[in-house]
C-alpha cells in the first residue's frame, strides 16, 4: 500500500478543551456549571462533528450578490452559504445573543455566552461577526433611553425563535476611513414628513444580510468631527422585502472572512430613526464598539484553540524521522509555546467577559468599571495579534499541508488576520488605551491592584517566574509612561503600541498564573502553571526606550 497521511480530526470541542473546562470550574458556581454544561457539551459535539464536516465540504462556497431574478425583477439579495444559514438558526436557538439579556445566571451570563461563542465561532465560518454586531446593537439601544425603538427592535435581536431573530449591521466605515470615523460624509436630512433620510456611501459593511443596522450620519448643518455625527438605526427592507433606498454596489474581495458578506452600500434618502440626540454619534455608538471588541477577543482565543486542536492531533499522527511529531522534542517545544499564548489569551478574553457581565448585572464596583474601560482595548489588541502569530505557526506545524487550501488549514490564518484590523487596529486601540489610562491615572492604578492581587494569589513557588515577569513588565510600562509624558505627547504616542501590548501581556500572564494556582490546588494539574512559565519566558515586557527621534530618522526620506 502506498503511504497515505491520516488527516487531523476533531473530537468534542467542549470535552477536549482542558482550558475552557478548567476555567469554568473555577469561575462558575457549581449549580450554574451543572446547568450550562450539557448545552456546552452538545455544541462541542456539533463543532467537532457535523459543523466541521460542513466547513470542509462547503469550503469553496461563498456569498453571492444577486441583483436580478430570472424574470427581470430587481431583487438585490445576498445569498449566504448553507453553513451560515445553519449557524443563524443555531445561534438563535442557543441564545448566543439572547443570553446576556435574559441574564438567567446574573453576572455569569456573559461568561456563559462567551463559553458558547468560544465553541461556536471557529465552527461557523465567522458567523460570530453578525452576532457580535447584533449583541452590540442590543446593548447600544438599551443604553440609549430610546424606549420606543429599543422596545421594537431589541426583542428581535435577542429572540431565540429563528423566525423572529434579526441580526444588526454596524455601518461605520466610509471611504474617508474606518478608524477616523469623525470624517464620515453621510448626510442626514429631514423629509417633508419630518422623517430622517440618509445619503452617502458606506464602504465596508459587514454581514450586509442583516435586517437592521446602526450607522452614523451628519445632520445637515452639524459641525465636522465625531461630535457632529448622530447615531441612527436603519431597517434595511420594507414589508415587501425591498431594500429601502439602499444599493448594494458590490461585495468586497477580502483576504479572509470570505463567508461574511461584506458590501459597499450607497444610501440615497434611506429612511432612518435617530437613536439618541442629533450629535455625539461616536460617543453614542461606543457601547457597540466595546461589545464587538469583546467578541473579537473571544474569537481570537477560539481560533487559536481550533488551530491547536488540529495541530496537536496531527502531531500524534504524523510520523517523520522515525517517530510521531509529538515525540520530537523540537516540535513539542514549538507547540508548547503556541499553547501558552493561546492559554494566556483565553484568560484575558474571559476575564473581560466577567467584567462586562458584572457591569451589566449592576454588580461592578467603580474600580471594576474603570478597569474594564482600560482592559477592553488592551485585551482586543493583545489577543488579536496573538491569534495571527499562533495561527501562522499552526500552519507551519503542518509543513506544506498547512499551505494547501483543501486541508482547510490556511483559512485559519486568513480569518485571524482580520482580528487586529476591524473593530479598531492595534494602533487605534493603543491610543484608546492611553486615553483610558490617562484620565487621572485611576484606571492604570486599578490594573496595578488587579495584577498585584493575581500575583499574591499565585503563591506556588512554581509560579514565581510568572509573578515576577508580570509585575516587572507592568512597573516598566508605568515608569515609561511617566517619563514619556514628561518628554511630551509625541514620545507618548510613539511608544503607545509597545506600552499597550506590555500591559496586555502582563495582565494575561497574571490571570493565567492565578488560574494555574487554582488548577494546581483543585485539579492537581501542572499544565496551566507550565503555560504561565512558558509565557513569562516568551517576552512580556515589550517596552523599548526608543524615542520619537529614532522613528523620524528611520522613516524619513534622508
Ligand atoms: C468576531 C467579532 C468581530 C466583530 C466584527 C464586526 C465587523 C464590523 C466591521 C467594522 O465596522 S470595522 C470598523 C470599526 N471601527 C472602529 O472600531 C473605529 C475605530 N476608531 C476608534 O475607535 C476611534 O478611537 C474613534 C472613532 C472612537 C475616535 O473618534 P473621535 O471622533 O476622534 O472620537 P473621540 O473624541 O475620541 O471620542 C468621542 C467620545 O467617545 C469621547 O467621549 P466624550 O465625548 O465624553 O469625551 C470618548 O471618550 C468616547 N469613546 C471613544 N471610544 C470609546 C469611548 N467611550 C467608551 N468606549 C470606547 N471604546
Amino acid at each position: 500500500m502506498p503511504f497515505r497521511q491520516e488527516p487531523p480530526a476533531l473530537g468534542n470541542q467542549y470535552l477536549d478543551d482542558r482550558v475552557l473546562r478548567s476555567y469554568l470550574r473555577r469561575a462558575l458556581p457549581r449549580e450554574v456549571l451543572a446547568e450550562v454544561e450539557p448545552e456546552l457539551e452538545d455544541l462541542g459535539g456539533l463543532a467537532g462533528g457535523e459543523l466541521y464536516r460542513m466547513q470542509l465540504t462547503d469550503r469553496l462556497d461563498e456569498p453571492r450578490l444577486v441583483r436580478w431574478d430570472a424574470w427581470g425583477a430587481r431583487v438585490d439579495a445576498v445569498e449566504i452559504t448553507p453553513l451560515w444559514r445553519a449557524a443563524e438558526r443555531l445561534a438563535a436557538e442557543r441564545g448566543l445573543v439572547a443570553l446576556p439579556y435574559e441574564r438567567r445566571h446574573g453576572p455569569h451570563s456573559r461568561v456563559h455566552q462567551a463559553a458558547l461563542a468560544h465553541l461556536f465561532t471557529p465552527a461557523t465560518d465567522i458567523y460570530s461577526c453578525p452576532l457580535a454586531m447584533t449583541d452590540g446593537a442590543a446593548r447600544t439601544l438599551l443604553s440609549s433611553d430610546n424606549r420606543a425603538l429599543a422596545g421594537r427592535v431589541v426583542p428581535h435581536l435577542t429572540s431565540r425563535d429563528p423566525a423572529q431573530f434579526w441580526t444588526s449591521g454596524q455601518w461605520m466605515t466610509e471611504q474617508t476611513g474606518g478608524s477616523d470615523v469623525g470624517l464620515s460624509e453621510t448626510v442626514a436630512r429631514r423629509d417633508a414628513e419630518g422623517r430622517w433620510r440618509l445619503s452617502g456611501q458606506k464602504w465596508f459593511t459587514s454581514a450586509v444580510s442583516s435586517q437592521v443596522a446602526l450607522t452614523l450620519a451628519r445632520p445637515e448643518g452639524n459641525p465636522p468631527g465625531g461630535r457632529g455625527l448622530a447615531l441612527f438605526l436603519v431597517e434595511t427592507r420594507d414589508r415587501e422585502g425591498r431594500l429601502r433606498n439602499i444599493t448594494f454596489e458590490r461585495l468586497k474581495d477580502k483576504l479572509g472572512t470570505r463567508k461574511v458578506p461584506t458590501a459597499e452600500l450607497t444610501l440615497e434618502g434611506t429612511p432612518a430613526e435617530l437613536v439618541r440626540g442629533t450629535t455625539d454619534g461616536v460617543r453614542h455608538i461606543a457601547p457597540m464598539l466595546n461589545v464587538t471588541r469583546l467578541w473579537n477577543g473571544i474569537s481570537a482565543a477560539a481560533l487559536m484553540r481550533r488551530g491547536m486542536a488540529l495541530a496537536r492531533d496531527y502531531a500524534r499522527k504524523r510520523v517523520a524521522f522515525g517517530a510521531p511529531l509529538s515525540e520530537k522534542p523540537l516540535h513539542a517545544d514549538t507547540l508548547a509555546g503556541l499553547q501558552a499564548e493561546a492559554e494566556a489569551a483565553f484568560h484575558l478574553a474571559f476575564r473581560t467577559a466577567e467584567l462586562v457581565g458584572l457591569e451589566e448585572a449592576g454588580g461592578a464596583s467603580e474600580e471594576q468599571s474603570r478597569l474594564l474601560r482600560l482592559v477592553t482595548p488592551l485585551m482586543k489588541l493583545t489577543t488579536a495579534r496573538q491569534a495571527v502569530a499562533v495561527t501562522s505557526e499552526v500552519l507551519e506545524a503542518f509543513g506544506g499541508a498547512g499551505y494547501v487550501e483543501d486541508t482547510g488549514l490556511p483559512v485559519l490564518l486568513r480569518d485571524a488576520q482580520v482580528l487586529p484590523i476591524w473593530e479598531g487596529t492595534t494602533n487605534v486601540l493603543a491610543l484608546d488605551a492611553l486615553r483610558a489610562a490617562g484620565r487621572g491615572g485611576e484606571a492604570l492604578d486599578c490594573l496595578k491592584r488587579e495584577l498585584e492581587t493575581c500575583a499574591r494569589e499565585a503563591r506556588d513557588a512554581r509560579l514565581a517566574p510568572a509573578r515576577a515577569a508580570a509585575l516587572s513588565a507592568f512597573e516598566h510600562a508605568e515608569s515609561w509612561l511617566a517619563r514619556a509624558s514628561a518628554e511630551g505627547p509625541t514620545n507618548v504616542e510613539v511608544g503607545a503600541r509597545r506600552f499597550a501590548l506590555t500591559l496586555g501581556r502582563a495582565y494575561a500572564l497574571a490571570l493565567l498564573a492565578r488560574h494555574a494556582q487554582w488548577s494546581l490546588e483543585h485539579e492537581r494539574d501542572p499544565r496551566a502553571a507550565a503555560a504561565a512559565r512558558r509565557f513569562a519566558a516568551a517576552g512580556v515586557n515589550l517596552i523599548a526606550d526608543a524615542d520619537a527621534e529614532d522613528a523620524r530618522i528611520l522613516m524619513g526620506d534622508t
